[in-house]
């Protein structure tokens, strides 16, 4: 079969540069190819408009068309998806990733274009539906596929199970994008940071798959057996990146780059052994953190941690099950500051269930009690006090719903725009995925506390980040920037 992948341009349709190769697109481009497919990628993130997207899918000719999206771009996503089929009508459409998975029979009956959908792990079920098309004759049989099928009936197969391993999966198909012409930032860590095309090459790779936590804002439900890529093969795709693609900066997805501290110094182990001087930047959880793994992540290349904090208080902790507190939190960053990585992260969500002003208050105080400790690090911190977003498939969704957060006859896959005027400031982009609110603390006075109480703070010298606030305020609340 002929097959395009096309990534999701941007919620406002605008050409964007700084992003990454979208790697669950590479990973099935590269299990079809290496079943015989002719697989060609279409950059819609770096190409923008959605028709201009459609005629380069066009020229492709392809059979089958691939796309996936965020929930955040998803509105650009179906501009693209109605384009295509307008160009191509006699095309397989299908559609996977985190927000069709979660959504998929609502993405179908609100999607007309769109043939099928790919329900979590994507490499045998896309490998399946590829052999049975074009005829699509026993789609039926397909675990993992949600479709449409000649009746115009929507038919919603037996789930399919994460696979057991993931040793035996091939390297992604990076080449079928246009790697070069990709830069994201990498939190100030390095020489990126520049963005647009001839800046430094930065790409993302797993070396695990899954995570077995529960926060409730996560859409992970269906991601939660672990596996782990061995090490070499893991270092085998950073010197590849790195020899072929010049890329000089790795983003390791995994959810927690922690989750088997075995793992984490095997593959940390082996990056050493090898040589491979490659600047690498994770995420973990902020718990029990080991001073000798820190140091060896230090050695082979690791420049910074991103930590998910979410809240500075052990009720909300709880309540969002963090599944670990600010003694904890407080216990790991004195060992962080010691390894003087280039940058730490710590990201908070202000407003998640069990929230109250005194709580965001404790937070934002808790968080500024962290700073020395982390010395030279903070300073070039980025702390990102968010406001909660539902996305689907999360605990937060079905929270959100009995709160009244999302409309009635709400559809992930139809238009929404949440009512601005409590979050004038809010990046838009954030406007198009419902917020989620309690009842007792709504999002307006949130946004009014902390104009009452830090817009001084906020104000003094940083006129020009007013614009992102309050997802910029809180970074000035707690005197990050
Ligand atoms: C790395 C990462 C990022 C990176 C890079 C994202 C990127 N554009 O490449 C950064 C930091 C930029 C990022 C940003 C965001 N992210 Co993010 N991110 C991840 C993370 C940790 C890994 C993604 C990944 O590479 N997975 C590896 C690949 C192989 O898995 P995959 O993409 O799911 O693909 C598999 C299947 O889904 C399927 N599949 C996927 N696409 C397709 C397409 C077809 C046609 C088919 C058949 C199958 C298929 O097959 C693949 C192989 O099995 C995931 C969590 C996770 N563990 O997946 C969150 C995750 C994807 N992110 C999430 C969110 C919320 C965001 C943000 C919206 C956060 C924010 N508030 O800004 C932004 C969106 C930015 C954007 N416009 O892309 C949510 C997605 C929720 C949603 N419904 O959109 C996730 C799932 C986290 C979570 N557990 O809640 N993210
Ligand atoms: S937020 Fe992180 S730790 Fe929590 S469930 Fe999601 S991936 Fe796991």
């Amino acid at each position: 079969m002929r097959v395009c992948l096309v990534s999701s341009p941007r919620f406002n349709c605008r050409p964007l540069a700084n992003s990454l190769v979208p790697p669950g697109l590479a990973i099935i481009g590269a299990v079809a190819r290496d079943a015989g497919h002719s697989v060609v990628g279409v950059d819609g993130v770096l190409i923008g408009n959605p028709s201009e997207v459609a005629s380069r899918v066009a020229a492709a000719g392809p059979e089958v068309v691939g796309l996936n999206t965020p929930t955040t771009d998803r509105l650009a996503c179906f501009k693209t998806i109605r384009q295509i089929r307008n160009t191509l009508p006699d095309a397989f459409i299908v559609v996977g990733g985190s927000h069709f998975t979660h959504s998929a029979v609502d993405a179908l009956e609100s999607i007309p274009q769109i043939d099928a959908v790919v329900v979590g792990e994507g490499e045998v079920t896309f490998l399946e539906l590829l052999e049975h098309l074009p005829e699509r004759d026993g789609l039926g049989d397909i675990k993992g596929l949600v479709y449409r099928d000649s009746h115009g009936q929507i038919v919603l197969n037996s789930p399919r199970q994460p696979m057991p391993q993931i040793n035996h999966l091939p390297m992604p198909a990076w080449d079928i994008f246009q790697i070069d012409k990709y830069s994201f930032h990498s939190h100030g860590v390095g020489k990126l940071g520049q963005g647009g095309p001839g800046a430094d090459v930065a790409i993302g790779v797993m070396t695990t798959r899954g995570c077995p936590q529960s926060c409730v804002f996560c859409a992970n439900s269906l991601n939660k057996k672990m596996r782990y890529l061995d090490p070499a093969l893991a270092v085998d795709q950073l010197v590849l990146l790195q020899k072929c693609y010049g890329v000089t900066a790795v983003n390791i997805y995994d959810d927690d780059f922690l989750t088997n501290r075995k793992h984490a110094a095997a593959f940390c182990e082996e990056l050493l052994k090898r040589n491979c001087r490659i600047t690498w930047w994770c995420g973990a959880r902020p718990w029990n953190l080991e001073m000798e793994l820190l140091k060896l992540m230090k050695r082979a290349g690791c420049a910074s941690i991103s930590f998910g904090l979410e809240n500075g208080t052990n009720e909300v902790l709880k309540a969002i099950r963090k599944n670990f507190t600010v003694e904890q939190v407080y216990e790991a960053m004195e060992i962080v500051g010691q390894i003087n990585f280039a940058k730490v992260n710590l990201f908070l969500i202000l407003g998640l269930p069990g929230e109250t002003i005194e709580t965001i208050d404790r937070s934002a105080r808790f968080v500024r009690s962290l700073r020395p400790l982390l010395g030279g690090a903070w300073q070039q911190s980025t702390s990102i006090g968010q406001l909660p977003l539902i996305y689907p498939g999360t605990q937060l969704e079905a929270i959100g719903r009995a709160e009244g957060c999302l409309p009635v006859n709400f559809s992930w896959n139809r238009p929404f725009f949440e009512p601005s005027r409590h979050l004038p400031l809010v990046n838009r982009q954030y406007l198009t995925v419902p917020h989620f609110q309690s009842r007792s603390l709504p999002l307006s006075r949130i946004c009014q506390h902390l104009r009452e109480n830090w817009w001084q703070d906020m104000r003094r010298g940083r006129r020009r980040r007013f614009r992102m606030a309050p997802l910029r305020r809180l970074e000035v609340v707690l005197g990050l920037e």
